[in-house]
């Protein structure tokens, strides 16, 4: 085992076997979500993969060191650490001599996830590009990261606060293919439809297995980005968010807010904007993407048997 990277006996093992396994990022319940929801939803999120048959692999750096495979004790100290910091790629190695928890973003547990062997990863919302990056150059990360790093990626497509036209554009220029589930319109995280259209719709787990067996034997480094949109039941009130996000962009601005905090930042005002409605949302998209995601690693463990 690599002094700098440690991988669980369970993750390490499942993925020897070719058993079916997903990675789920710590940012998330870090960062995204407030306390004692975070670490309820880290739970149950792994709890939803065993469910359906798979092994949970939640990813972040405990005490300097990063973790594929985090158990439930470290999960709960990340969550309720004060100081947790939250790293992208280029701060995982600052934890050889920081010490530190940190939260992995896409970025980071993507890497981390490719690096242990895993090949499905769920998420809420991707990280993408920043309204006003034209003038701020502010854009995330999980942008060159998702062209480097082969898996399968489920989300609800792009954080609504992000210029998603931008985003999608970057994906293209980056070569990252984007499939809709059961739609042709790109999420909006919150919401179904963020109003921009994709070209390539998928409708079963075992049609994205075989777009991604047919990525990997044709030798593309980057991930296969698989939209499923928020339960129509469960989204946010289309209407109310887009004031809402001008509201959180105008706050940004205000409190001279940068870097790594703008989405945290973003998230939180929204959530108290919408009397905790967006959270609600995030939550109920998460757990259908770790569900999916989970139905995906089984098909690919399938395939692979
Ligand atoms: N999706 C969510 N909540 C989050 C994030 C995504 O539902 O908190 C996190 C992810 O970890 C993503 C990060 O990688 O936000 C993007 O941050 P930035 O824009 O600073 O790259
Ligand atoms: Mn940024």
């Amino acid at each position: 085992m690599s002094p700098f990277l440690t991988v669980s006996a369970e993750v390490a093992e499942a993925v020897r076997e070719g058993l079916p396994v997903v990675a789920l990022e710590s940012t998330i319940f870090t960062h995204g979500l407030p306390r004692p929801r975070n670490v309820e939803v880290a739970e149950e999120a792994e709890r939803i993969v065993r469910d359906a048959g798979a092994v949970p692999a939640t990813i972040g750096v405990h005490r300097g060191r990063p973790v594929v495979g985090l158990t439930m004790e470290q999960i709960t100290e990340l969550a309720h650490d004060d100081d947790v910091l939250k790293a992208g790629i280029r701060e995982l190695p600052l934890g050889a001599v920081n010490g530190r928890n940190a939260g992995t973003t896409i970025a980071a547990t993507s890497q981390l996830a490719h690096s242990a062997g895993i090949s499905v990863f769920a998420t809420g919302g991707l990280g993408g590009v920043h309204q006003g990056a034209e003038t701020t150059f502010d854009e995330s990360a999980d942008l060159v990261a998702l062209s480097r790093n082969p898996v399968v990626m489920v989300s609800s497509g792009a954080k609504a606060v992000l210029d998603v036209h931008a985003t999608l554009e970057r994906f293209e220029t980056l070569s990252v293919p984007v499939v809709g589930y059961r739609t042709t319109t790109y999420p909006g995280f919150y919401v179904r439809e963020s109003g921009f259209r994709i070209a390539h719709q998928l409708d079963s787990p075992e049609e994205i297995a075989s777009v991604f067996a047919a990525q990997r034997a044709l030798e593309m480094t980057s991930a296969l980005l698989v939209a499923n949109p928020v339960p129509a039941d469960e989204q946010l009130d289309p209407a109310l968010l887009q004031g809402v996000i001008e509201k959180a962009w105008a706050a940004v601005e205000d409190q001279s807010v940068e870097g790594q905090q703008v989405t945290p930042f973003l998230l939180d005002f929204i959530r108290r904007e919408t009397g905790g409605a967006s959270l609600d949302a995030n939550v109920a998209l998460y757990r259908s993407n770790v569900s999916l995601a989970a139905e995906v690693a089984r098909e690919i463990s399938r395939g692979s048997a």
